[in-house]
């Protein structure tokens, strides 16, 4: 390359702020496009083109977004029932998703799972789970793995505020710590169980319930992407180089209701201004690190783009055979 040129001279000036600027940009696309695939998702689900219930993400997106940011493909997660943002900041592919999520039989669980069940082993996705709590012992089991193996991954449960009480987390936060297994737990306090503020169901916190196991952890803003990858970035760094597991307690909001569909008459906090918007945030930040508004519209329609795109093809894709309703649930019998 030749020093004459202006744009050579130019990215070669030192750039402040250009590690932060590149990492928030990568986040914030992923945001735009958990945020993205959730609105349609609605729209969908509304005009009856989703079997089953679905439970929206939307205003939490910074925290899946933040802590697979920080993650490598080996390394492994366990969801929740509001698992969308967490499988697809992982990397589980959007058509994919969608196809299960429509149920058909080329969906990433060939349409038996659906939006409850998203799971992809092949980039770490343990699965979301419609069980409270259900998906913290699995990622201590996969901690285990990486552990036995030394896979050198590490292995992220993700969980609501509402699996506080559930005696598995308790004994998940003993059994981790005693095996000092590569695992960061990632509470997501959004303040509601279902349709019970949290705080009617839990005496303390998850920080101080993990200092009662000797894991050290933090609560951080959960709606702020660049503090949740700082943090994410410096727990699994040390769940990761065998100092055991770590908790990073989220706090957010749940912008819609439990589920689509929810009337929500039990709530009147529904109104927190945009500041509490995990994609406004980032978005201001990025424009004063220098990212135009071109660049940030152009983002947003690449998304759409995506989203369409992979929305008529699960349309056109096939539905499962009836004739197979039970493959996979019973194995022949050996000759
Ligand atoms: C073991 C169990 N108990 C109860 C339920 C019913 N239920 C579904 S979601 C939910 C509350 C979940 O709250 P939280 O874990 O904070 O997740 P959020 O919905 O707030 O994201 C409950 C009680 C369930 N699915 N599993
Ligand atoms: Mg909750």
């Amino acid at each position: 390359m030749t020093k004459s040129s202006g744009a050579t001279l130019r990215s070669e000036a030192p750039e402040p702020h250009r590690e932060e600027r590149d990492d928030l940009i990568a986040a914030h696309k992923t945001m735009l496009l958990v945020r993205g695939v959730e609105e349609r998702l609605a729209r969908l689900f509304a005009d009856g083109e989703v079997p089953g219930f679905i439970h929206l993400s939307i205003g939490q997106e910074a925290i899946a977004a933040g802590v697979a940011a920080v993650l490598r493909r080996e390394d492994t997660i366990a969801s929740t029932h509001r698992g969308h943002g967490h499988a697809l900041a992982k990397g589980v592919s959007l058509e994919g998703f969608f196809q299960e999520i429509l149920g058909r039989a080329t969906g990433v669980c060939r349409g038996r799972g659906g939006s409850m069940h998203v799971a992809d082993m092949s980039v770490g996705m343990l699965g979301a789970n419609g069980i409270v709590g259900a998906g913290i012992p699995l990622a201590v089991g996969s901690a285990l793995a990486h552990q036995i193996r030394k896979t050198g991954g590490i292995a992220v449960a993700f969980f609501g505020d509402g699996s506080l009480a559930e005696g598995v987390l308790h004994e998940s936060l003993n059994l981790s710590a005693l095996w000092k297994l590569p695992v960061l737990f990632v509470c997501e306090n959004n303040g509601w169980s279902e349709f019970s503020p949290t705080s009617k169901q839990f005496v303390a916190n998850i920080v101080e319930l993990g200092r009662a196991f000797g894991i050290d952890g933090e609560r951080i803003d959960g709606n702020d992407v660049a503090a949740v990858m700082t943090a994410a970035g410096r727990h699994a760094a040390a769940a990761r180089r065998g100092d055991g597991p770590r908790i990073l307690e989220c706090m957010t909001r749940r912008v819609r209701g439990h589920f689509e569909g929810d009337p929500q008459r039990y709530r009147n906090d529904t109104d927190a201004g945009p500041d509490a918007d995990p994609i406004v945030r980032s978005q201001r930040r990025l424009l004063e690190l220098g990212v135009g508004e071109q660049e940030l519209a152009r983002m947003q329609n690449e998304v759409e783009s995506a989203i369409t795109a992979a929305v008529e093809a699960a349309r056109k894709a096939p539905l499962p055979d009836i004739a197979d309703a039970a493959g996979d649930v019973y194995t022949r019998k050996a000759a």
